[in-house]
């Protein structure tokens, strides 16, 4: 049984990623595409387009080209969709980075995606270029200004015209976001002009972002979710654009009623902080029409507490980066009437299947299955890794890891996730990657890692682990926390005398996980 979206397919233009979007900008010419939320610094469309086409030219000078992979470590501020612009332009893919990722993350990522350029942010460019330096990368470049880095703007101010390339928006790749997918450590994704072309113009049918709008962006542009969903679809609607460095509730309210948001993007936890925050009620959110949310489940009750507070309704995306990364959303016209808890309908051009996990058999309809999904926007594969392409597509079936239900209506629940992958606030935290790391202490034998309910991130990675004696829970915890970004970090740790394993050697991560 394949489900199909209810809204007619939807013609996917053949450009890249840039005409799309800022092949309009003239149109919009002088209205802020972006605005920064605290300095108050704007990037009109004009200034965007035109900044991008220098910055292109002044990449391509350097011997930035086509095949190439640029780094960009940098909180959400409006250069960053300059450094986008500007990467893509010069036909390169920009491979995006947490500015909170330890220098030895950001190593493994810039050397897996052999990135030979780094645009960094003014708040991490000393670290930035102690790790290009340590991997031969001679180029920092810095939105802003830092004795460590070139400032950005030197590359537009070159004079260089931008190359004329000749791109296949449907081998080029755009974008090379690290997600570790259904198993194991975290994988570039390569996704292509067409890929997030289609996504855009897909999500459009369903949400009609218009030169009305003013869009909220604190979910990091890093995070494929950012990048697509709140960046893209505002440019391409002619919005503008408004970016806020972090999440936190007082300013995060004050901006809104501030800047008159029409449209606020959440993960679960602002949801839940907005639902307990003071005083919500003292700030004119007049003009929030739809508020959205993503990359995590999100508790029915929770929702209906904010929703109340914020005199809006919430409702959810859903996807996943090997997407690009939309597959369900709640259609604007549907927003007033389609179930809390869901994650609405297909997005056009898009198919999905229920199937038995690890089978190719159907559920039964009304019954719980894996979620398959199908459609333009589906990754072109992982980054020099065929065989996690080839367990993760199967005829162009792209296998979500996650359970789902649909009713009658065509309506989506995510119910349950099979794969392993942990989700804090919504941020990916691979298992494998934290065992690999606690398997590194001289003292710990075995380790298993699985996510466990938490009150603040939604879940929050637990170890199970076969020490030495002798060996202290605080001195592992320590030792992992000194390896990866805070988000990541294990919160729980159990010794135990065996990790349960299949008899192929396989972590059973459910009986663990059961275990709590
Ligand atoms: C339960 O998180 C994302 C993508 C998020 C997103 C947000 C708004 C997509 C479309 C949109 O409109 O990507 P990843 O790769 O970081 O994580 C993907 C995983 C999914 O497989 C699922 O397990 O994140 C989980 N997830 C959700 N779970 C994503 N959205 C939801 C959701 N409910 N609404």
């Amino acid at each position: 049984m394949i489900y199909r979206s209810p809204l007619p397919d939807v013609e996917i233009p053949g450009g890249t990623l840039t005409e799309l979007v800022l092949g309009t900008a003239g149109r919009h010419g002088d209205k802020p595409a972006l605005v920064d939320g605290v300095t108050g610094e704007t990037l009109t469309y004009a200034e965007l387009a035109e900044g991008a086409e220098a910055g292109a030219g002044g990449l391509a000078a350097l011997g930035v080209g086509p095949g190439d992979v640029v780094g960009l470590l940098s909180h959400n501020q409006p250069r960053y969709a300059l450094a986008v612009h500007a990467a893509l332009g010069a036909g390169a893919a920009v491979t995006p980075m947490n500015p909170v990722l330890t220098a030895g993350e950001i190593g493994k990522q810039l050397r897996a995606s052999r990135a030979k350029v780094l645009v960094t942010a003014e708040p991490v460019a000393e670290k930035a270029a102690d790790v290009a330096r340590e991997h031969g990368i001679e180029h920092v470049y810095v939105l802003g200004e830092h004795e460590r880095a070139r400032p950005f703007a030197e590359l537009l101010a070159g004079g260089n015209a931008a190359p004329r390339l000749d791109l296949d928006p449907e081998t080029a790749v755009a974008v090379l976001p690290f997600s570790s997918g259904t198993t194991g450590a975290a994988k570039g994704v390569r996704l292509t002009h067409r890929n997030l072309v289609a996504n855009l113009v897909q999500t459009r049918a369903g949400w009609r972002v218009g030169p009305g709008d003013v869009q909220a962006a604190v979910l990091p542009f890093f995070h494929i979710y950012g990048f697509t969903i709140i960046l893209h679809s505002g440019l391409l609607g002619g919005a503008t654009v408004l970016t806020l460095p972090r999440f936190e509730p007082d300013a995060y309210l004050a901006a809104l009623a501030e800047h008159r948001v029409t449209r606020a993007y959440f993960a679960p936890p602002m949801v839940l902080a907005l639902a307990n925050a003071p005083d919500v009620e003292n700030y004119d959110l007049s003009a929030l029409r739809y508020a959205f949310c993503g990359a995590a489940p999100l508790d029915v009750e929770v929702t209906e507490r904010a929703e109340r507070r914020l005199g809006c309704r919430i409702r959810q995306g859903y996807g996943m980066t090997e997407a690009s990364p939309g597959t369900h959303q709640v259609y604007d016209d549907a927003f007033a009437t389609t179930p809390a808890g869901s994650v609405g309908r297909l997005s056009p051009n898009t198919e999905a299947r229920l199937v038995q996990p690890g089978t190719d058999t159907d559920v039964a309809p009304g019954e719980d299955g894996e979620l398959l999904v199908r459609g333009p926007q589906v990754m072109l594969g992982y980054l020099d890794n065929p065989e996690a392409t080839a367990s993760t597509i199967t005829d162009g079936w792209l296998h979500t890891g996650d359970i789902a239900r649909v009713d009658d209506d065509g309506v989506f629940w995510i119910v349950d996730r099979l794969k392993e992958l942990i989700k804090y606030k919504g941020y990916q935290v691979a298992p494998a990657e934290l065992e690999a790391v606690l398997l590194s202490h001289p003292g710990v034998l075995d380790a298993a890692v699985v996510g466990v309910p938490h009150a603040e991130g939604g879940e929050a990675p637990k170890a199970f682990v076969v020490a030495r004696r002798g060996v202290e829970a605080d001195d592992v915890l320590r030792w992992v926390a000194e390896r990866v970004a805070p988000y990541k970090k294990v919160r729980a740790l159990e010794f135990v005398d065996t990790i349960p394993k299949s008899p192929t050697g396989k972590i059973l991560r459910r009986v663990l996980k059961e275990r709590g």
